[in-house]
């Protein structure tokens, strides 16, 4: 685990802080409630399953207290060397972890992929809570009826009902949380939220705008990889070049759109957030390009990050 260099501006004495995962199904809202903890984007987030392909960790710290999320991707069954690689890593970082969040849908309730995952956590030596997530969406018998199914799944020590979208119940998660950690010193620099590199966290933007504007099986075969970041120019913008993988031609000549509209339109709205996200003017010079089976290639996934 990356450590920071604390020396000098160190935690208090008697810190608690520790690795806190986030495992549930596609699209419950693990990454929203993870940005909604850290009261920051750290992680991307769409209505499409299968947003979320690397581990991410996102840093919350109180005064005397770091809480370590690490986002995950949702757990499914592996159809690929990609969807193989983010189910290793769910597994992977759970056995690392301090304590496991247990993300489920109060929306649609206790589903068996839930009681799957139920299951994979069972051996693991780590206390679990479950977040009954979007209640927003459900009515109180809805929720209510979600909690007792969960409460049947038989492997957390408490469930909250939460809204990462509201915030309603996120208080009441977080201090039990807190109260799971160990005792010891911060793992970040309190001021650095995620530990991804900025490269990724730049294409993991662009690849959101995508997501937004895409359906079927396209959201699922694109990545996103930034080719360059050149900040010589001063005063002018910084210039990013970055290039959108799509698997077919046909996926291609969607995503370039009528007269290059949908690129154009993914191209302005990226540039806009990594704008914010840098806090100074971009140029970004968006491509999209063939790789065929990218997502079995497992030499272009390791190029990717994606391990
Ligand atoms: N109404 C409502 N929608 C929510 C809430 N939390 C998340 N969502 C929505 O649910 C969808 C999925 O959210 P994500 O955070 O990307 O879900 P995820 O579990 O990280 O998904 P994967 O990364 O694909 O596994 C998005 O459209 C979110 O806006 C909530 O509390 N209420
Ligand atoms: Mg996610």
């Amino acid at each position: 685990m990356s450590g920071a260099g604390l020396r000098g501006a160190g935690p208090p004495a008697q810190s608690r802080s520790g690795f806190i995962a986030l495992a549930g199904r596609p699209n419950v809202g693990k990454s929203t409630l993870a940005n909604a903890i850290v009261g920051a984007k750290v992680a991307i987030v769409s209505d499409k399953p299968q947003t979320t392909r690397r581990a991410i960790r996102g840093v919350a710290t109180g005064p005397n207290w770091q809480l370590v999320l690490v986002d995950l991707p949702g757990v499914q069954r592996p159809r690929d060397a990609l969807t193989a690689r983010m189910q290793r890593r769910v597994e992977q970082e759970l056995e690392g972890a301090d304590g496991c969040l247990f993300v489920i849908n109060a929306q649609e309730g206790v589903g068996p992929g839930d009681r799957f995952i139920a299951r994979l956590l069972e051996p693991a030596e780590i206390p679990v809570l479950i977040a009954a997530n979007k209640i927003d969406r459900a009515d109180r018998a809805g929720v209510a009826a979600t909690l007792h199914a969960a409460e049947e799944l038989d492997v957390a020590d408490e469930i909250f009902p939460v809204s990462a979208l509201t915030g309603s119940g996120m208080r009441q998660l977080i201090d039990h949380l807190v109260s799971l950690l160990p005792e010891g010193p911060f793992y970040f620099e309190p001021r650095q939220l995620t530990d991804q590199p900025e490269h990724v966290r730049l294409a993991e933007l662009v690849r959101e705008e995508v997501l937004r504007r895409t359906r079927h099986e396209v959201p699922h075969s694109v990545e996103v990889a930034i080719e360059s970041i050149d900040e010589s120019r001063a005063g002018g913008p910084i210039r990013i070049e970055a290039v959108i993988l799509a698997e077919t031609e046909s996926q291609k000549r969607i995503l370039i759109g009528a007269g290059g509209q949908m690129v154009k339109s993914i191209g302005t709205a990226a540039r806009r957030a990594i704008e914010q996200e840098l806090g100074t003017r971009v140029h970004l010079d968006l491509r999209v390009r063939v790789r065929r089976h990218w997502r079995a290639d497992e030499h272009i996934l390791d190029r990717l990050g994606i391990e």
